[in-house]
């Protein structure tokens, strides 16, 4: 083990570069092990430094030869790259390296995945390429020729030339290398074109491997759509003569928005009604739209340092999930958001990896790829837009696009653009970028004469390193429903700025119930005492459909955890409830089934130890059985009609409407499961035409452990393609009983098809292992060994994949002395292994505090 922690880099030791880049030629001549990469650059001094020293990122490169001004020189290669005399004035530098991608494991950098060369250069990739700058403030045009005897030859910007073995290509807009892209392998192209706003015609091509043709199409509807949207919705038309998109098998991320080349894991964007659910089409929607938006928010208006990455990133999840709620439903959108909030983010704020969405340090970049930078950051542009309204907004927007295209931008420029542009004074919301943790939001209410008073307070618990916290402006959207279910107050925006405030409303007739937090108005966990009748009422009469379904979804955490604590659970009022809303055909399916989910097990756990107890794993998944038992009880005259209805009559379409059908069809399905004993369940197997049914029906076979004979013919349809093979492993996972499920995992780990080296498989089954809540965290500790032995397996390989996935053991503080003995010594195991990388040292130190 090192004993000494690697060392953090801090964001006020910031210095811009004493060296600025007018121009990059870069020539590849491509060999697996052996790949040359000539540079040039030409140099500027940097009018706002003084020193002129040089020096370039480097890592794992050969250096075969350098020069300055055509002059042979030999550089000082020192920890992390190089160092060199240069002239005063500007000098053009050229190097010669040498690469390995064919034994480049990390997935960083140039390396093959199945025989195709590509690259990821996010965030510090690009210093594995050549020497260079390899910071996101220095911007500059790239000019890129590839040698390769391979068919298809692809980088950024426009095609300037090709012919046999070459292809010249050159993107005129400055960029960081961040986001340069070579891709090369025998691909094939889905074309398409779209015809801008200003009448600009512009080539799409979709590339992949031979035989996945067929799951294109969607992607590219998706792409066009995007392109349309943001010129729609944001006014920013595509600024090259050409847009491509490529699928990789092997990739760390889902995406890669490289400027005109963006680089998607295949789960990202490979589609097709056989074998995608609805869910993988909606998510690939969502990467597209998320990739394509980052030309203008991450590309155009790129970050200075990686301390602003929710500059770029916030703001473009901001921007996915508005286009997902104009494509689709914007309620069911807006609750799957905040559903993912809290299952990711909510998790990470309140534990040991809590950080602030602009973070003053870090050891290591890639671990801050996280929900707080991008789902927390996106709900502060959500707060700044319902704060200044929509049309100030946009206005805003107009500014920070017309004000800092082109530069590398910082996240005090974005606040300072919506100040000047709507005349706010935003100190105060700055906060929220500063301050780790959740805020609490107490909520308490009179009535007296007319006049209705919610006293608000709020607490945000310390996170590591930041003790005391100061009030945050919070934007509380708040309407109040009269005793006959009328609204008598429409949404009005409360702005919270103090601990305590309180509100007035006058002129009411009688004591109205709250909703409040509409639209889920702040990333705030809002505390208030409430009966079980009232929740009952607002899930019956309020008009906002987030709160419709916050009101049933809290009725059933209070139902979980009395059952869990032993209290008197509201049973009958939740049944009852669900039950009426469930009848209510002027309710979308989608929104129905919604409401038929459950509080997740994290979530039940992070609230039991907030209110002093120790979560019990194992009882907060009894507590779920029952209740869904009772549920399925309880509706089961309901169901064969219900289920009727959700048929899909129509060949398979994945837009909102028949995924809807298919979600409640599934929900309602897994309460039939526990009454036919996998009946209908099998029926529905045999019978799917679309992965949504097959995997569904497939889950609810697993359940009632009637799943073997589903398993078999499952592989045997789709054993050669691997996307569908990562569900077939992921499935087991999730679905094996809480005592079985590490056994289950670590069988799947001797299973020929189990390439853990591919991110998307290793993913499949350890991601599900964390998931399965009450597995992971079983008893026998297993899971949490069987974890630590995988992951010290895999970082020497993968150190990106290794590190995130250490976030398994993240919520290690709540639980009792067994557990908290369990997963300390296998964190500290992983931090014995010789040689962990620094991503993982970084993680697992941050975890044991
Ligand atoms: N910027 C991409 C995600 C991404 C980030 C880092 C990567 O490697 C460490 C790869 C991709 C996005 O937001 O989509
Ligand atoms: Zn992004």
């Amino acid at each position: 083990m090192t004993d000494t922690a690697p060392q953090p880099i801090y964001l006020a030791d910031y210095t811009p570069p004493n060296w600025l880049v007018e121009e990059v030629s870069l020539t590849f001549v491509l060999d697996p092990r052996a790949t040359r990469v000539r540079s040039t650059i030409r140099f500027t001094p940097n009018p706002a430094t003084t020193s002129r020293d040089f020096f370039l990122h480097g890592e794992q490169l050969k250096l075969i030869r350098a020069a300055i001004d055509g002059a042979g020189i030999t550089p000082e290669l020192v920890d992390g790259g190089l160092k060199a005399e240069v002239p005063g004035t500007a000098f053009t530098w050229e190097s010669e390296v040498e690469i390995s991608p064919q034994t480049n494991t990390a997935l960083e950098g140039l390396y093959m995945s199945n025989g195709m060369y590509c690259t990821q250069c996010e965030a510090e990739g690009f210093r594995r390429i050549t020497f260079y700058p390899d910071r996101p403030d220095v911007m500059a045009p790239f000019k890129v020729r590839i040698e390769g005897d391979l068919p298809v030859l692809l980088s950024n910007g426009n095609p300037t030339g090709s012919g046999d073995g070459w292809a010249e290509w050159h993107d005129p807009w400055p960029k960081p290398a961040y986001l340069f892209a070579l891709v090369a392998g025998e691909l094939i192209a889905r074309e398409d074109s779209f015809t801008t706003m200003s009448g600009k015609e512009v080539d799409l091509k979709l590339w992949v491997r031979p035989g996945d043709e067929g799951k294109t199409a969607f992607g590219m509807e998706a792409l066009k759509a995007s392109m349309k949207w943001d010129e729609q919705v944001y006014g920013r038309e595509y600024d090259l003569d050409i847009f491509q998109i490529v699928a990789v098998s092997d990739f760390n991320m889902g995406a890669m928005e490289n400027k005109g080349l963006n680089i998607f894991n295949t789960s990202a964007v490979l589609a097709s009604s056989k074998t995608s659910t609805d869910a993988n089409f909606e998510r690939i929607e969502a990467i597209i739209a998320h990739e394509y938006f980052h030309n203008w928010t991450g590309n155009r208006i790129t970050c200075r340092d990686w301390f602003q990455l929710s500059l770029k990133e916030g703001l473009t999840v901001f921007r996915d999930q508005q286009f997902s709620g104009d494509m689709r439903s914007k309620a069911v959108c807006r609750i799957n958001d905040v559903i993912a909030l809290r299952g990711r983010q909510f998790r990470e704020d309140n534990g040991p990896l809590a950080h602030q969405v602009q973070p003053d340090s870090f050891v290591e970049i890639n671990n801050f790829y996280t929900a707080t930078i991008y789902e927390k950051g996106a709900e502060l542009i959500g707060m700044m837009k319902t704060l200044v309204g929509e049309e100030e907004y946009y206005k805003a927007l107009d500014l920070y696009f017309t004000r800092h295209d082109g530069e590398a931008a910082t996240i005090e420029d974005w606040v300072r653009v919506f100040e000047d542009s709507t005349g706010r004074d935003l100190t105060q919301f700055r906060r929220w970028y500063k301050q780790a943790g959740t805020p609490r939001l107490k909520v308490m209410e009179d009535f007296k004469d007319g006049t209705y008073t919610l006293h608000f307070e709020q607490e945000t618990p310390p996170t590591p390193g930041q003790d005391k916290k100061q009030p945050q402006h919070i934007p509380i959207a708040v309407g109040l429903i009269g005793p006959n279910g009328d609204e008598v107050v429409p949404t009005r925006v409360l702005e919270m700025t103090e601990t305590k405030q309180s509100f007035t409303f006058d002129g009411l007739g009688a004591k109205p119930t709250p909703s409040i937090l509409r639209h889920f108005s702040a990333p705030v966990i809002v505390q208030r005492d409430s009966s079980p009748a009232e929740r009952a009422f607002l899930l019956a009469h309020d008009t906002d459909p987030f709160n419709k379904w916050e009101a049933g979804r809290t009725l059933a955490k209070d139902v979980l955890i009395a059952m869990v604590t032993g209290e008197d659970a509201p049973l009958s009022n939740y049944l009852e409830a669900l039950a009426v809303m469930l009848r209510d055909d002027s309710l979308d399916p989608a929104f129905r089934a919604l409401a038929l989910g459950l509080p997740g097990q994290d979530d039940l756990a992070q609230t039991l130890f907030d209110a002093g107890v120790t979560p019990d794993p194992q009882k907060i998944h009894r507590a779920g059985e029952t209740l869904k038992q009772a549920t399925a009880e309880h509706l089961h005259d309901l169901l064969p009609r219900l289920s009727a209805e959700m048929e899909v009559n129509a060949p398979f379409k994945p837009n909102a409407e028949q995924a809807g059908k298919r979600a409640l069809g599934l929900e309602l399905l897994k309460l039939t499961n526990r009454m036919d004993g996998g009946a209908a369940a099998q029926a529905l197997y045999d019978k799917a035409d679309n992965m949504t049914h097959r995997l569904g029906a497939l889950g609810c076979l697993l359940d009632v452990e009637k799943g073997a004979d589903a398993l078999a013919d499952f592989r045997s349809r789709f054993d050669g393609d691997a996307l569908v093979m990562d569900k077939w492993f992921a499935m087991q996972v999730a679905h094996a009983a809480p005592e079985k499920a590490a056994d289950v995992t670590a069988t799947l780990t001797q299973d020929p098809a189990f390439n853990w080296k591919n991110p998307n498989r290793f993913r499949a089954v350890f991601g599900a292992l964390a998931m399965n809540q009450a597995g992971f965290h079983h008893v026998s500790g297993k899971a949490y060994a069987l974890t630590a032995d995988w992951l010290i397996k895999l970082d020497p390989v993968n150190h990106q994949i290794a590190a995130r996935m250490t976030t398994a053991f993240e919520t290690w503080r709540r639980y009792d002395a067994d557990r908290q003995d369990m997963i300390t010594s296998a964190l500290r195991r992983i931090l014995a292994t010789d040689g962990l990388s620094r991503d993982s040292q970084e993680m697992v130190r941050r975890m044991l505090g």
